[in-house]
């Protein structure tokens, strides 16, 4: 399957300004050498740019609404005609407000192609707030919510989002920081949240499987969606939004081990990397190892193909 590369270079949705130089600095980290090297057919598409969206205005505290609706619409349809050409896109963060495109736009794809859609949302947060509920103003706190399908998102979309993804398909690793009316929405809709507790006590493996199998016993596609904080900020320092605690080098690579054995996912971003944060790039590096995990670099060829494999 051809790989395609996406720059989404957006920030309005964040906190801090960086963002928008994150597709650079994955690109400058080596992600097509890197993937290519893997033996696949890689194709950098450029940079994505956000449709004009005049004159939106929506009440409450969210900033540049208007901004990041340009973004998101952009970014589904960029999703729905990547997916819906055979490729397999990743699409290039900017700041995790992008997710509520490409996934809004993989879940368009995959009602289209009458599968299911399941996602994998690796991330400090649950980005789960809405309008209503957002304290801080930022939008990338709520892109989940909004391709879950809450209600008052219409400004993202100038309408109803047609095809939400199911919540119990949504399964979230390393959640160690929710905001209280987001907690509430987040059980009230019986999404998979795993907080790092759970990892601490039972480890990524056990929390990975039982969702793979099912997500394959489904034939379904699979939307790995990894924000850079989901990583302890110790290894991954380039990031607005650091929260101490967070997966480690080995649980992350093991999780996109895991993936790739799966031959499940079909689409990823790689979010919220501020490389204006960084220290000598390691971070970016780091990003494109892990993307290299998942797309099948690993040390030892396997004596007997594990479970994962298919
Ligand atoms: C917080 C923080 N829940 C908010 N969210 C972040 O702003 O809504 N998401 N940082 O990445
Ligand atoms: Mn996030
Ligand atoms: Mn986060
Ligand atoms: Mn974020």
């Amino acid at each position: 399957r051809q790989v395609t590369l996406y720059g989404a270079g957006m920030e309005c949705g964040a906190s801090q300004r960086g963002p928008v130089m994150g597709p650079a600095a994955l690109r400058t980290a080596g992600i097509v050498e890197t993937l290519s090297g893997l033996g696949h057919m890689v194709e950098d598409r450029g940079d994505l740019r956000p449709e004009p969206v005049a004159g939106l205005t929506v009440p409450g505290r969210a900033r540049n609404a208007g901004a990041v609706a340009g973004w998101v619409r952009a970014l589904k349809a960029g999703a729905e005609t990547a997916l819906a050409a055979g490729e397999l896109p990743i699409f290039l963060g900017g700041d995790h407000a992008l997710s509520a495109g490409t996934v809004a736009g993989a879940s368009a794809h995959a009602a289209a192609a009458g599968r299911s859609l399941f996602v994998l949302w690796l991330d400090a947060h649950t980005d789960f707030n809405t309008f209503a509920t957002t304290e801080s103003g930022n939008l990338h706190g709520t892109p989940a919510a909004f391709f879950c399908g809450l209600p008052g998102f219409e400004p993202f979309l100038g309408g109803p989002l047609e095809t939400p993804v199911a919540p119990e398909r949504v399964t979230m690793l390393g959640i160690r920081s929710v905001d209280r009316a987001e907690h509430d929405l987040v059980l009230a809709h019986g999404l998979r949240v795993h907080d790092m507790r759970e990892i601490d006590e039972r480890g990524v493996a056990a929390l990975l499987a039982p969702f793979l199998d099912e997500a394959a016993a489904a034939g379904a596609m699979l939307h790995v969606s990894l924000d850079v904080d989901f990583l302890e900020p110790e290894i991954a320092p380039a990031v607005g939004t650091t929260v101490p605690g967070g997966a480690t080098f080995r649980e992350a690579h093991l999780i996109m081990e895991m993936l790739h054995e799966s031959g499940l996912v079909t689409s990823m971003d790689i979010a919220e990397l501020n490389p204006f944060l960084d220290e000598a790039g390691r971070t970016a590096r780091l990003m494109v190892d892990l993307a290299a995990s998942l797309f099948g670099r690993r040390v030892m060829d396997r004596q007997t193909r594990s479970r994962w494999s298919r």
